[in-house]
């Protein structure tokens, strides 16, 4: 395994652990960070170990504060672009890394933070969480996603707002915006987040990594597309060991014991 200068990474029993690891920067998004993720993005999507991902923040303050300024601050119009480029191309590939992604947001998910975290299936806020696209206050406009994942999460008007406004949000009003499924104390964040990629590991594979595919996919198509989408991979289930052994169990009245095949 390559050692990052700029990440944590465990694989522990199937759960993968990433933490985002510049502290003293609040885990801004620098290249060398990003080259690094994209990187670690290619070998948890070749490593048939890895059944769920949780992406964190190291350090009490942030998950991640957004895209490095001190290194954007002096880019030309082309080199904007192709770090917009760069970063978009890295947060697609987690997106639709074929394991689920839960975001641990321990602290600040601003700017390119939010849109990070928005990349991830789902996300769990700590309380002392904080969300934002403070990009317009910086004189440009989100840069990885965010014009794009934030209206499809919350709705156009609200993310309108948020955009609009720059404004800071908390956790409970993330909450209340649909911007992340569930808020728990600091403390409880990991292993909230530990517990639900459990409860999602217990379940068949591939009909988990087939969901992801279906509303990842379905989302950019018109329903008629996305429904005869479902229907092939609803066919291909039928492939699978675990089909059988999901429904053999249902009638033996037990619990099935799904082998990821
Ligand atoms: N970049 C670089 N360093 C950062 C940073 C950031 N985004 N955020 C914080 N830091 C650094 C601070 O400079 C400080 O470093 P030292 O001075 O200690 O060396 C250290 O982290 C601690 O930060 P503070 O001292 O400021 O801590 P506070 O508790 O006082 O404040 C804060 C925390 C999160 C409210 C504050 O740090 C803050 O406002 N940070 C900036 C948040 C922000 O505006 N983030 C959005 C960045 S813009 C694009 C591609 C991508 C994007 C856009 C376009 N294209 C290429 C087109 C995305 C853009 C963004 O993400």
């Amino acid at each position: 395994m390559a050692e990052y200068s700029n990440l944590l990474y465990s694989n522990y029993q199937g759960i993968a652990r990433i933490t985002l690891n510049r502290p003293k920067a609040l885990n801004a998004l620098n290249s060398e960070l990003l080259s690094e993720l994209n990187s670690l993005i290619d070998v948890i999507a070749a490593d048939e170990s890895v059944k769920v991902v949780i992406l964190t923040g190291s350090g009490e303050k942030a998950f991640v504060a957004g895209a490095d300024i001190s290194e954007m601050q002096s880019k030309s119009a082309i080199e904007g672009r192709s770090f917009a480029k760069f970063g978009q191309q890295v947060f697609n590939k987690l997106e639709n890394l074929p394991q689920p992604v839960i975001a641990a947001i321990n602290g600040f998910a601003l700017g390119g933070g939010c849109e990070l975290a928005m990349a991830c299936d789902i996300r769990i806020a700590s309380v002392k969480a904080k969300f934002g696209q403070p990009e317009v206050g910086l004189g440009i406009i989100p840069g990885f996603g965010g014009t794009q994942r934030l209206p499809r999460l919350i709705g156009k008007g609200r993310a309108k707002e948020l955009l609009f406004t720059a404004d800071i949000i908390n956790a409970q009003e993330a909450y209340r915006l649909g911007l992340v499924n569930n808020v728990t104390a600091p403390e409880e964040l990991l292993s909230v987040a530990q517990a639900m990629a459990e409860n999602i590991m217990a379940k068949a594979e591939y009909a988990v990594k087939l969901c992801k595919a279906a509303v990842n996919e379905g989302l950019d198509m018109d329903l008629d597309s996305g429904i005869a989408y479902e229907a092939e991979a609803f066919g291909i289930c039928f492939a699978t060991a675990d089909q059988k052994e999901g429904m053999t169990a249902f009638v033996e009245k037990r619990k099935p014991a799904f082998t990821g095949k």
